[in-house]
C-alpha cells in the first residue's frame, strides 16, 4: 500500500527528450502503384501479375483487387495537396510497368507516361521531391507468361523499361530506386506463392532472386547511361534474426534465415558475392547454375544510396523432431522447417512484433557493408482504425513511428549516414494478399466514398517535419 503522505509518483522513464535531425533530412511518405492507383484498365494499361493474382479466386482476402484501390489515378491533385499539407519533403511512389509499357516489351504508352509526368510536375510545383521506384512487384503478365523472374530474359526487359522511364522522367526526377523488396518478389512470389504470381518452387524463388538483382544491376547501368546525374539505389527489406535460445541448433537456424532474408541480397548487391554458407544451405534446392560469369559484377554496379525497409524482427528456433516431414511450399527454401517463435511482445495488426531497436541494429548492419547514404524507404504499422466523428485517433501507429524515429536518430548519433525517412504509408491501401483488411496509412481511406481523412499520426508527422525532429515528452 502506498503511503498517503508521499508525493505522487513521477514516471521519469516516460520523459523523453526532444530530438533534432540533421539539416536537410528528407522527410517523406511512400506508396506503390498497384496499391493505390486503381484505373486498372484505363488509358492503355494492361494486366500485371497482381491483376491476374487478385482476380484468381482464393488468392486475396475477400476477393479484393486493385481495380479501384484509392483511385489515386483520378485523384492525383487532391492527393498531392494532402502531401503538401503534411509538409512532405519527398514522396516515394512506384511506376506501374504495365501502364507505361503495356505487356512489358516494345513501345511506351504515352498516356501512361503522362500520368507520371503530371504527378511529378505536381509534386515539384508543391516543393516535394519525387522519389521514383521502378519495380514494386507488378510484373507485366506477358513477361510472367514467358517465364517471369526465374527466366533470365526478364532482367533484360527490366533494363529496357528502365531506359523508357528514364528518358521520359529523368529530366525531373532525381532519386531512383530500381527494386522494392526483392525478397518479397522472389520468395513470396515464387517460393511460398502467397504473393503474385503465386508459384511455389524453391529453385524458382532462388533463380527469381538472382534475376531480380541482375535486372537491378542492368537497370542501374541503363539509368546512368540515360541520366548521369540521377541518384540511384535499391530498396531491401531487412530483419534482425535472433535465435530463440543460445543453443547451437537455434543459432544455426538464425544463421540460415538471416542468410535467406538479408545476406542473399546484401552480399551480392554490396559485395559482389553470395555468402558461402547460404549457397551450402541451398544445395538441396539449386546448384546455382543460373549464375553466369559477370553477373555478380553487374549486380554490384556501384550505387549512390541504399534504401532500407524495416518493420520487425524474426526470432527463430531449430526444427523439432518430426518437423522435417514433407516440406510445404515455403518462402524459406532449404530451411522450411525452421520455426518462427513469438515472444509475447506487442504486435501490430499484421501480427508483426514491434521492435524499434531492430531499426537501429539494421541500419548499423547495413552501414557495416557500405559508407553510402542510407534512407529508411519504408517503416510503418497496420492497426485497426475507427472513424469517430470524422477523426481517426491512431495512437498506436503514432507511437510506432515515434519509437522508430528515436531509433533512427540513435543510428545517426552512432555515425550511420542516414539521410531520410519515409513513412509507410501515406494512405491506407491494397495490402496485397490481405486486400483492404489491413490499414497502414497516415491518411484514412473510405473505400466506398474515397473520402480521405488525415489521422492523428498524419497531423503528428506534419509537426515532426515542421520542427525537423521530435518534441520533448
Ligand atoms: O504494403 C507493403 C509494401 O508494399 C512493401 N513493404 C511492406 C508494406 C507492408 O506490408
Amino acid at each position: 500500500m502506498s503511503n498517503p503522505a508521499s508525493p505522487p509518483a513521477v514516471d521519469v522513464l516516460d520523459e523523453r527528450p526532444g530530438l533534432t535531425f540533421p539539416p536537410g533530412f528528407l522527410w517523406g511518405a511512400a506508396t506503390a502503384a498497384y496499391q493505390i492507383e486503381g484505373a486498372a484498365a484505363v488509358d492503355g494499361r494492361t494486366p500485371s501479375i497482381w491483376d491476374t493474382f487478385s482476380h484468381t479466386e482464393g488468392r486475396v482476402v475477400a476477393g479484393h483487387t486493385g481495380d479501384v484501390a484509392c483511385d489515386h489515378y483520378h485523384r492525383l491533385g487532391e492527393d498531392v495537396a494532402l502531401m503538401a499539407e503534411l509538409g512532405l519533403k519527398s514522396y516515394r511512389f512506384s511506376v506501374s510497368w504495365s501502364r507505361v509499357q503495356p505487356g512489358g516489351t516494345g513501345a511506351a504508352n504515352p498516356r501512361g507516361l503522362d500520368f507520371y509526368r503530371r504527378l511529378v510536375d505536381e509534386l515539384l510545383a508543391n516543393g516535394i521531391e519525387p522519389w521514383l521506384t521502378l519495380y514494386h512487384w507488378d510484373l507485366p503478365q506477358p513477361l510472367e507468361d514467358a517465364g517471369g523472374w526465374p527466366a533470365r530474359d526478364t532482367a533484360a526487359r527490366f533494363a529496357d523499361y528502365t531506359t523508357l522511364v528514364a528518358d521520359a522522367l529523368g529530366d525531373r526526377v532525381r532519386y531512383w530506386t530500381t527494386l522494392n523488396e526483392p525478397w518479397c518478389s522472389a520468395f513470396l512470389g515464387y517460393g511460398s506463392g502467397v504473393h503474385a504470381p503465386g508459384r511455389a518452387n524453391g529453385a524458382d524463388a532462388v533463380r527469381a532472386g538472382h534475376h531480380l538483382m541482375l535486372g537491378h544491376g542492368l537497370s542501374v547501368q541503363a539509368l546512368r547511361a540515360a541520366r548521369p546525374t540521377a541518384e540511384v539505389g535499391v530498396t531491401v527489406n531487412l530483419y534482425p534474426v535472433d535465435p530463440a535460445s543460445d543453443s547451437p541448433a537455434d543459432s544455426d537456424a538464425a544463421r540460415r534465415i538471416d542468410g535467406l532474408a538479408n545476406r542473399f541480397f546484401l552480399d551480392p548487391l554490396l559485395r559482389g558475392s553470395y555468402p558461402a554458407d547460404l549457397v551450402a544451405d541451398l544445395r538441396t534446392v539449386t546448384d546455382f547454375d543460373h549464375v553466369r560469369d559477370g553477373d555478380l559484377a553487374t549486380i554490384s554496379t556501384p550505387l549512390d544510396l541504399v534504401g532500407v525497409n524495416y518493420y520487425s524482427r524474426h526470432v527463430v528456433a531449430a526444427p523439432t523432431d518430426g518437423d522435417a516431414a514433407e516440406p510445404a511450399p515455403s518462402c524459406w527454401p532449404g530451411s522450411e522447417d525452421v520455426r518462427f517463435v513469438t515472444r509475447g511482445v506487442p504486435v501490430t495488426d499484421m501480427g508483426w512484433e514491434i521492435d524499434a531497436p531492430g531499426l537501429l541494429e539494421t541500419l548499423r548492419r547495413v552501414h557495416g557493408y557500405t559508407d553510402l547514404p542510407l534512407y529508411v524507404t519504408e517503416n510503418g504499422s497496420a492497426f485497426v482504425d475507427t472513424v469517430i466523428d470524422g477523426e481517426v485517433d491512431d495512437v498506436d501507429r503514432l507511437a510506432y513511428f515515434e519509437a522508430h524515429l528515436r531509433a533512427a536518430h540513435e543510428a545517426i548519433d552512432a555515425g550511420v549516414p542516414l539521410r531520410g525517412y519515409f513513412a509507410w504509408s501515406l494512405m491506407d491501401n491494397f495490402e496485397w494478399a490481405w486486400g483492404y483488411t489491413k490499414r497502414f496509412g497516415m491518411i484514412h481511406i473510405d473505400y466506398d466514398s474515397q473520402v480521405r481523412t488525415p489521422k492523428s499520426s498524419a497531423k503528428w508527422y506534419a509537426s515532426v517535419i515542421r520542427r525537423n525532429g521530435l518534441a520533448a515528452q
